[in-house]
């Protein structure tokens, strides 16, 4: 291995080398049936290194306290190559006071994180625990537009430069696999679809996640909630393009062999699936390298973060979960993960980390057929409204816009309110309004549209639900 590439370096490196090596091996051996010995840097000798092997990544949550702690920033510097703040990108940190915005610990993360060629994950950006004061205490449509606009002002911040944001964090109940209840729940019960659908027109480059704790365990009703809401939102074109597994294992939580199907199953839905907070009380090299093996295993298995350097910075650090001991040794834990890593199979290489850079380029929406009955279109466009939910003073509606039997490129719609309606927010679109005339046209990315296929607007308003009739010109 090459031990001057940098850990981007590494991230982005394909994992050839061993392929191509069992390849020439196994030609070697047939021709001439003589040992040959595996050179000595077949291996890579860091975690980081290791993963990138098969194109994913290993991470850990680092805490700004401890960025002055050069045994810590030696330790998470050298083996990671993907990095979460442990709290400092929470709501509670990036927005303290309503409206104002404060990144100076988030920004330290990310910036010690780059510098160091890793990526951020962000986590995270609606959640029912660590809300400021202010958040508290608001609800109905208070709390949604709050929230909206925190989605908002977060990734703002850091567009184009987050490849994966834990947009909802443990919203289920921890055992009858429906919703958890919180002032957010109480919004309403299409609260994360709108922060999905707000968050992937806020950046439309970043993998959006859902990220919750207990949902490891195939055969738990938690696990089963998610995966119904995930598939749910998958058949609705709700943008969701993966799922964190947390994976707090202990002994009221244990890893369990049918981990792997877990995995599999959400990523056949149709999403990446990532373990985000890995931790293991007491540290068991065999549970840690069944983990490893059982991402390994399933190709869309992106990557893995351990939830902490060492177990002295761990949040439950009595239960020495990590992979470094207090004072940064590598535990035996360490040894079988690396070891895991750097004996992957071919053909499990999940598909890339996607840039840093910004590069608007949103999953498609899928397409949408058109209804029975309705007789194709010349050209131009036609567009339906439907009101996806409604709470008291606000309502959530969606416009489907179909192009006809040409494709069109850059589409307007058209309607007016006749009950005094008016947008609070919109998504995959931009709206003007005059009086109770409203306009709405194409973002950016979605005005192209094929013949006789879809593509979805969005938006959340004040007032009656409605469904004017819509026109659409292009
Ligand atoms: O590790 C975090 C700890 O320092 C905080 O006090 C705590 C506050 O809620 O959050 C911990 O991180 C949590 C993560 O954000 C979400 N999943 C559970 C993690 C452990 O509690």
């Amino acid at each position: 291995m090459d031990t001057n590439a940098t850990p981007s370096d590494r991230l982005r490196r394909p994992r050839r080398g061993r392929v191509l090596l069992a390849g020439a091996l196994g030609v070697l051996s047939a021709v001439t049936a003589v040992a040959v010995s595996v050179p000595a840097d077949a291996a890579a000798s860091t975690l980081g290194a290791a993963a990138a092997q098969s194109g994913r990544y290993f991470g850990t949550a680092i805490s700004s306290s401890r960025l002055g702690d050069s045994n810590y920033t030696t330790i998470a510097n050298r083996e990671f190559n993907m990095v979460t703040a442990e709290n400092e990108m929470k709501i509670d940190a990036t927005e303290p006071n309503q409206g104002q915005f404060n990144f100076n610990n988030a920004d330290r993360i990310y910036n010690w994180a780059v510098q160091n060629g890793k990526q951020v994950r962000g986590h995270t950006l609606a959640w029912h625990s660590q809300q400021p004061g202010w958040m508290q205490s608001l609800s109905g449509s208070a709390l949604r537009q709050a929230m909206i606009n925190h989605i908002n002002g977060v990734m703002a911040h850091y567009k184009g430069k987050i490849p994966y944001w834990d947009v909802v964090n443990e919203a289920f109940d921890d055992s009858n696999g429906g919703r958890r209840d919180s002032n957010l729940q109480r919004t309403g019960n299409d609260w994360i679809e709108v922060a999905f659908r707000t968050a992937r027109a806020a950046d439309p480059a970043a993998k959006l996640c859902y990220n919750d704790y207990n949902i490891d365990n195939w055969t738990w009703a938690k696990t089963q909630g998610v995966y119904n809401m995930v598939k749910d939102f998958k058949s609705r074109g709700v943008p969701i393009d993966c799922v964190g597994l947390q994976g707090h294992f202990n002994s009221g939580s244990a890893y369990n062999s049918n981990y792997r199907t877990t995995l599999q199953s959400f990523a056949a839905l149709g999403v990446d699936v990532a373990i985000t907070e890995l931790d293991v009380e007491g540290a068991s090299s065999t549970t840690y390298a069944n983990i490893v093996n059982d991402c390994l295993a399933v190709a869309r298995c992106v990557g893995i973060t351990v939830w902490g350097v060492r177990d002295s910075d761990s949040w439950r650090s009595s239960q020495t979960p990590l992979l470094f001991d207090g004072n940064g040794n590598k535990k035996a834990a360490y040894t079988s993960v690396l070891n895991a890593l750097n004996n992957a199979a071919p053909n499990t290489s999940p598909s890339p980390t996607p840039p840093v850079s910004p590069s608007p380029s949103p999953s498609p929406t899928p397409p949408v057929s058109p209804s029975p009955g309705t007789s194709p279109q010349p050209g131009g466009c036609s567009a339906t409204m439907r009101t996806v939910s409604s709470w008291p003073g606000g309502f959530q509606s969606e416009v489907t816009v179909t192009a006809g039997s040409s494709a069109v490129n850059g589409w307007t719609l058209n309607w007016t309110w006749s009950g005094g309606q008016t947008f609070s927010s919109v998504w995959n679109g931009t709206q003007s309004v005059s009086g109770s005339s409203v306009t709405v046209r194409n973002a950016p990315y979605n005005g192209s549209i094929a013949a006789g296929s879809s593509t979805t607007v969005g938006f959340t308003a004040n007032g009656s639900a409605a469904t004017p009739s819509v026109t659409c010109s292009s």
